[in-house]
């Protein structure tokens, strides 16, 4: 979630890339055109694009229907692009595991306490472009100040999502997150296994 032009798609492509062929799918949302779904698609990596016309975010039900026209391979990463604005995206449970707020240094240090929805619903704060900071004028301990403000657990890397610069950590926390992910199923599924197993020996032990 971001701005409009703060840099997911830019960013997207790029981890797709280092990723290296780990299962990864992206769902893009913008109101018009499937440009960032065609960019996702030529970095390698499966994407469904959604149009929302006149609405300023997705909802979970259209990632629903995305998912079930991806066909996710097993234990993938899905990653989902919503509409770029810092409003309405924060406001919607998509079933995601995290939420990640991008701001780049292009657009003021003040975003996170102009638009603390947003801030207090991410995990993560990427905070992008940082390749531009010696040209811009932006403070970056108050930035990381703000959104602490808002949100004191939210956690902060700074990244350029054209030089490479901080990414290695992004990619850290996307791995660690995936095999607790995988590893939380797991535990689901063999507690579900046994519980079948203990309901059928019930079963052919009783009278027919
Ligand atoms: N210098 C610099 N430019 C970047 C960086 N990341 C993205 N950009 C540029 O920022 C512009 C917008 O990037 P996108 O990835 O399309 O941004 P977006 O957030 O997906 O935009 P929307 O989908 O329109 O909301 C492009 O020209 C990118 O090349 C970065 O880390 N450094
Ligand atoms: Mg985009």
């Amino acid at each position: 979630m971001s701005s409009p032009g703060s840099g997911k798609t830019t960013l997207l492509c790029k981890t797709i890339a280092l990723l290296d062929g780990e299962p990864v799918a992206v769902i893009e949302g913008d109101q018009q055109t499937s440009q960032d779904a065609e960019r996702i698609r030529a970095s390698g990596a499966p994407a469904i694009q959604i149009n929302t016309g006149k609405g300023c975010h997705l909802d979970a039900h259209m990632v629903g229907h995305a998912i079930e026209k991806l066909g996710l391979a097993e234990d993938s990463l899905l990653m989902i692009e919503n509409v770029g604005n810092l409003v309405c995206p924060a406001a919607f449970d998509l079933g995601e595991a995290h939420k990640v707020a991008i701001l780049s240094v292009t657009e003021g240090e003040d975003k996170p306490i102009k638009y603390p929805d947003m801030f207090r619903a991410a995990s993560v704060m990427l905070l992008n472009k940082i390749d531009l900071l010696p040209y811009v004028d932006f403070d970056v301990d108050a930035a990381i100040a703000y959104a602490r403000r808002v949100n004191p657990a939210i956690r902060v890397i700074r990244v350029s999502a054209t030089s490479g610069e901080g990414l290695g950590e992004w990619l850290a926390f996307l791995r660690d997150g995936l095999s607790s992910a995988v590893a939380a199923k797991r535990q689901t599924v063999d507690s579900l296994k046994r519980q079948i197993a203990a309901l059928e020996a019930k079963l052919q032990g009783s009278p027919t």
